[in-house]
């Protein structure tokens, strides 16, 4: 059986790659609800309504697992999804606060999620557990990001001056890390670098990607069902709008790093 994937848009493969590469035997179907992309602009309960039906789908093509590789979508459905599906065990994202807090010199970290991850009660009661008396979290919400990664211009000049105007006030304020609180936004890793380095700061960008693989891997084992059987696995990746342009992406940014891809559209 496979393991499901899904974000609002491309921002999930992300994580997606990282699953792939610790669990090289596992079958992933992926799906990017991009007829509805952003979700970061939309009230709680619509984002619990597509989320039901995006697990719904998932749990049609009988996958063992969901992963909401977006954190959006876990802030604000993760607890209900739970309810509602008892027997399928969900991974959800969070951002990485925990670690920046415990690794910080300055105490001042900067997180750039989605309004709606910075506005949910779940990112306030996680993110305020590890804070101490010393520390000051800088919350900016990444306007405009999501809509970059999906229509393939993370590379682009409109995206390094946008990212320049998000970042700059918190490396200026003496912010040591960096919270990638969307899985679209380590698409823009290469670009954040730059400025970072541009800046001479040495604020360090932190990926829940590679923990939210490993949490799958655990989970797996535990549960007796990590598939070890090393035939080649099967990729499905589904969209609700344009193939052309999923298939495209995935080619652009998976592709060079998996060279046997065997995948279905
Ligand atoms: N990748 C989603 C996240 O991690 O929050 C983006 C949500 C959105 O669609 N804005």
């Amino acid at each position: 059986k496979p393991i499901g994937i899904f974000d609002s848009g491309v921002g999930g493969l992300s994580v997606w790659k990282e699953i792939s590469n610790l669990l090289p035997y596992e079958n992933l179907v992926y799906f990017a609800d991009q007829k509805n992309c952003p979700y970061g602009t939309k009230t709680e309960k619509e984002i619990l309504e597509l989320v039901a039906k995006v697990c719904d789908f998932l749990i049609s093509r009988e996958c063992k697992m969901i992963i909401m590789a977006c954190n959006t979508a876990t802030a604000h459905a993760i607890q209900t999804l739970r309810n509602k599906f008892p027997h399928i065990p969900f991974v959800g994202m969070e951002p990485a606060v925990k670690p920046a807090i415990i690794n910080s010199r300055t105490h001042k970290i900067g997180v750039l999620a989605t309004q709606a991850t910075l506005r949910s009660e779940f990112f306030k009661k996680r993110s305020s557990k590890y804070l101490h008396e010393q520390s000051q979290l800088f919350l900016q919400p990444g306007h405009g990001l999501v809509e970059l990664v999906e229509n393939s211009k993370a590379s682009s000049p409109e995206a390094k001056a946008l990212l320049e105007s998000y970042l700059l006030p918190m490396i200026n304020k003496g912010a040591d890390h960096l919270v990638l609180g969307c899985s679209h936004y380590p698409f823009f890793h290469k670009i954040i670098q730059e400025i970072i380095d541009a800046h001479s700061s040495e604020m360090t960008i932190l990926d829940p990607a590679e923990a939210i693989a490993r949490r799958t891997k655990n989970l797996l084992l535990e549960s007796g069902n990590l598939n070890d059987s090393p035939l080649p696995p099967f990729f499905q990746f589904f969209t609700n709008a344009n193939i052309v342009a999923l298939e495209s992406f995935i080619n652009k940014e998976l592709v060079q790093t998996k060279n046997n891809l065997n995948s279905s559209y």
